[in-house]
């Protein structure tokens, strides 16, 4: 496979600074080398342009750095279509998970009907109105299923990006009360760390590959790197106990990997002054290879 690597250092739609320097941790972690030891042909197009926040003025404390954090996800979306078109594999770097509304926003413009699978601690499933922060990165994958502030949902293209039935989000443990009521309310699959305390991660798994993908639709993965557990992944700006294990993330991308629908990635949310010796862009790394095909044996 070819591999496009897209780096979009963006920390402006959350507030623990340093997420932005993830990009350039995960590429340290060795990231081309192990993905070309694995087979895969790697081309690197750098790092999108973000604005600073020192530069910007915030805006609406609702909804803060709009305008930058759309400039960037149109000319992420951009990227990511013309590397689907060359017939190419994105792997986008981040950043804050804000980055997604870019590039589930190219994927969508690419392929008209996807599934996304979101592992992740919390739901990213805010609007304007049930926000506790204001931060983008809280409210997007509302905003690709059509929920949320208008240039937000109205991004380049179709709305809603996805169909609210083909979202699957594991690993969530941390919803904020209005958040919960729009993800019940749109009858979105969250499969929480009980679900997978219960049932098992692969029974987990498989539901939320049969969710995405059924019909054999392609599905983008959006990892954070946050669905880790702490003690795993402790450079991440909003840890929260009792997260996947490092099996069951590898098992999840195994998985994943072995359904053969994964069209496209993005890696968010590593925060490197909060870590300890690179680990957290190290695990991500290795989960990226997991989810593009290395298996133990
Ligand atoms: N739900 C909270 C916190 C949060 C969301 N995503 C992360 N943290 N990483 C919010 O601000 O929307
Ligand atoms: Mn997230
Ligand atoms: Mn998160």
């Amino acid at each position: 496979m070819q591999i496009r690597v897209i780096g979009v250092p963006m920390d402006l739609g959350a507030d623990r600074r340093g997420v932005d320097i993830g990009v350039s941790a995960i590429r340290y972690a060795g990231l081309h080398e192990k993905l070309r030891a694995l087979g895969h042909s790697v081309k690197d197009i750098g790092n999108l342009h973000v604005p600073l926040p020192e530069n910007q003025p915030a805006g609406d404390p609702h909804v803060k750095y709009l305008e930058p954090i759309i400039q960037v996800a149109e000319e992420l979306a951009a990227a990511v279509s013309e590397a689907l078109q060359a017939g190419d594999l994105p792997l986008v770097l981040g950043g804050d998970h804000s980055i997604a509304l870019g590039s589930i926003t190219g994927v969508a413009s690419f392929y008209n009907d996807i599934g996304v699978i979101w592992i992740d601690a919390h739901g990213d499933f805010n609007t304007p109105e049930t926000t506790p922060s204001g931060n983008i990165h809280g409210m997007v994958l509302a905003a690709l299923a059509g929920l949320g502030h208008e240039r937000l949902v109205h991004l380049a293209g179709r709305v809603p990006k996805v169909n609210p039935q083909n979202i699957a989000i594991v690993g969530v443990r941390d919803l904020d009360p209005g958040e919960r009521e729009l993800l019940r309310a749109n009858r979105i699959h969250v499969f929480t760390m009980t679900d997978i305390d219960r049932r098992g991660i692969s029974a987990i798994m498989e539901e939320a590959i049969t969710v995405a993908g059924h019909n054999g639709r392609r599905i983008h993965l959006s990892l954070d790197l946050d669905a880790l557990d702490p003690s795993e992944a402790p450079g991440v700006g909003t840890p929260v106990r009792g997260g996947l294990s490092y099996r069951e993330a590898h098992l999840s991308m195994e998985l994943l990997a072995a359904c053969g629908q994964i069209c496209s990635i993005d890696v968010v949310e590593v925060n490197p002054i909060l870590d300890r010796e690179n680990a957290t862009a190290s695990l991500a790394v290795g989960l990226v290879l997991s989810a593009l095909g290395k298996t133990i044996l």
